[in-house]
Parts: C-alpha cells; sequence; structure tokens
C-alpha cells in the first residue's frame, strides 16, 4: 500500500526525516521553489502536516492539503498555526511539550549569565589581544542574589524559577493568574517590571499574548536592567525594546527570538551590550531528538485511531 503523503514544512534533522520517511511519503515543503505551485501538485496527497515552532500552518496550506487531519508541530509554541481554521477543518494538533523545558530554561540562563558577565565581550577581549596589551577587562554585573522577574510562570517559567533558587534570587512573576508558588505575583508585566533587576521573558506566544511586553512594561524597568528572552518576538514590544536598549534603560539583552526571524532588525546587530542567538533555545541533539520522537508519536497514535499522546485543546 501506499504510504500516505506527509507535508513538512521546515527542515528537520536527517534522523527525523528518515524515521519519517519508514512511514510517510514526504513532501519537503522547504525546498519547493514555489510554495503555491507544491501545495497545489503535492496537497491532495497530503494527510497530515509536520510543522516547527517559527514555521506553522495557515488556512490556505490546510485548503490546499484536503486530506490532511493532524497537524503535529515540532515544537511546544503551536502560535504559528491557525488553530482556528484547524479546529473548522477537523484537524487536530499536537505539539511536543515538556521535552524541551529544561533545555530553554537553560537557554534563558545561558542568555543571562553570558549578558550580565560580558562573556562574549570577554572572549573577543582575549583573542584580539588587548588583555596582554590593556590588561583587565571592565567590571560586568553579578547575577546570583538579585530581583529576578518572570514573564510567564508556566512550564519554562517554573524551570528558569527553579535555576533562580540556585542562584538565591528573589523571584517574582506576571500572569493572569496567580499560582501556588512562594514567589510575589504580579498581574502584568508592566506592575512587574519596577521590582526587577532581571526580566526574562518565557510567556507563549500567539495573538493572546501579542505585545504583551509592551511600552508600559519596559519604560517601567529600572535603569540598568537585565532583559533576556526565550518566548517569542510577538511577545515584546520590539520597537520600545530597541530604544530602552539606546537610551540605557536596559544595560544588556540576551535574546533567542525576535520578530520576522531570521530577518532580524538589522539595528540589534550593532549593540554591544545584546548577545544574539538564533532561536536555539530547545537546540541540542537530545531535546531535538526527543521532539522528534514525541511528533512521532503524535503521528503515530493518528494513524492507529489511538488516543493523541500530547495534542493541543
Ligand atoms: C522550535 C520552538 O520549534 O518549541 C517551540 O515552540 O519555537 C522551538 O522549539 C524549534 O526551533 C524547531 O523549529
Amino acid at each position: 500500500m501506499d504510504k500516505p503523503g506527509l507535508l513538512v514544512v521546515g527542515v528537520l534533522p536527517d534522523w527525523d526525516l528518515v524515521a519519517l520517511a519508514e512511514r510517510f511519503s514526504l513532501h519537503l515543503l522547504y525546498e519547493a521553489p514555489n510554495r503555491e505551485d507544491f501545495l497545489a501538485q503535492h496537497g491532495p496527497a497530503i494527510r497530515a502536516i509536520a510543522t516547527k515552532g517559527e514555521l506553522g500552518a495557515d488556512a490556505a496550506m490546510m485548503d490546499a492539503c484536503p486530506q490532511a487531519r493532524i497537524i503535529a508541530c515540532y515544537g511546544v509554541g503551536v502560535d504559528a498555526i491557525d488553530l482556528a481554521a484547524a479546529k473548522a477543518r477537523g484537524i487536530a494538533v499536537t505539539n511536543t511539550p515538556d521535552v524541551l523545558t529544561e533545555d530553554v530554561a537553560d537557554m534563558a540562563f545561558a542568555l543571562l549569565l553570558a549578558t550580565a558577565r560580558a562573556i562574549p565581550e570577554g572572549d573577543a577581549y582575549v583573542r584580539s589581544g588587548t588583555w596582554a596589551q590593556k590588561g583587565p577587562m571592565r567590571l560586568a554585573t553579578r547575577v546570583w542574589g538579585k530581583k529576578l522577574g518572570i514573564v510567564g510562570l508556566g512550564r519554562i517559567g517554573r524551570a528558569i524559577a527553579r535555576r533562580a533558587e540556585g542562584f538565591r534570587m528573589d523571584i517574582a512573576y506576571s500572569g493572569r493568574t496567580k499560582k501556588d508558588v512562594p514567589y510575589a505575583h504580579y498581574a502584568s508585566p508592566a506592575a512587574l517590571a519596577p521590582h526587577v533587576d532581571i526580566l526574562i521573558v518565557s510567556a507563549a506566544g500567539g495573538a493572546a499574548t501579542a505585545g504583551l511586553v509592551d511600552r508600559a512594561a519596559i519604560e517601567a524597568l529600572p535603569r540598568g536592567v537585565i532583559f533576556v528572552n526565550v518566548s517569542r518576538g510577538s511577545v515584546v514590544d520590539e520597537a520600545a525594546l530597541i530604544e530602552a536598549l539606546k537610551s540605557g534603560r536596559i544595560a544588556a539583552a540576551g535574546l533567542d527570538v525576535f520578530h520576522n526571524e531570521p530577518w532580524i532588525d538589522p539595528v540589534f546587530k550593532g549593540f554591544a551590550n545584546v548577545v544574539l542567538s538564533p532561536h536555539q533555545a530547545s537546540g541540542t541533539v537530545e531535546t531535538r531528538k526527543a521532539m522528534g520522537a514525541l511528533m512521532r508519536e503524535n503521528l503515530d497514535a493518528h494513524f492507529a485511531g489511538r488516543p493523541l499522546p500530547t495534542p493541543v485543546a
């Protein structure tokens, strides 16, 4: 029997493509010179769609694949998938929660330490010979014991808080609901902002959180804070962030996500006080293998008529 068609929206590791090709006939959208032509030609054969956190599926794609009944996202964030369109067409959506939580929290701390302790600057200082020529580098900023604000205390936010406890930080968070945790709660980022030395954004993306860290929140930050974003660029008012970096209200930032990735605003590349990362928070071999395996478990369950392991509500 012919294998069912799987539309692969973005690049996946070879080990996943090999495992998927055992089950499906793969249609690699990202290799197509013309997306519309490709969907018109291959859409009728597609029974499932594999998306990624940053590369989703819109209503037009779903309409081009009228036999598709599942969208399996290789990532936890499903903000790039039109969930209402999927629901209206009876298409199930799955994601890969939990398996990436600890890696994303690690990246939040990696970016925090890299910015506060000026790790890239120190690396350049040694390599360029400046250390030998001019002596000690400028002093950096302490991380342990500082006041940390976390925007969004979901799975990833809690994993960040666990790490922060090890750094003996004073932890507060913002979110719509108060959780059963020993951290101070504020209803909004703007209410949280005046109480932090460091702000880490870990809220889910999507329409509900677009611009959640708004101009009011950024302008309420005390001068000299450190800012980290491992969620989605859309969660932050990027124009206000850039202004705060220019004015020094935000002294340094570690950014894994941006508006319009990967074509980020070039102004970021000119900031010496920003550490840039190419949406890599879940990007370890171990976690990406777990994400691929969980995506396949969802696809296997769907085609076997079993309950989906991690459906998106
Ligand atoms: C990406 C992510 O899926 O989980 C998410 O929501 O954004 C990431 O893990 C990953 O970069 C693969 O594209």
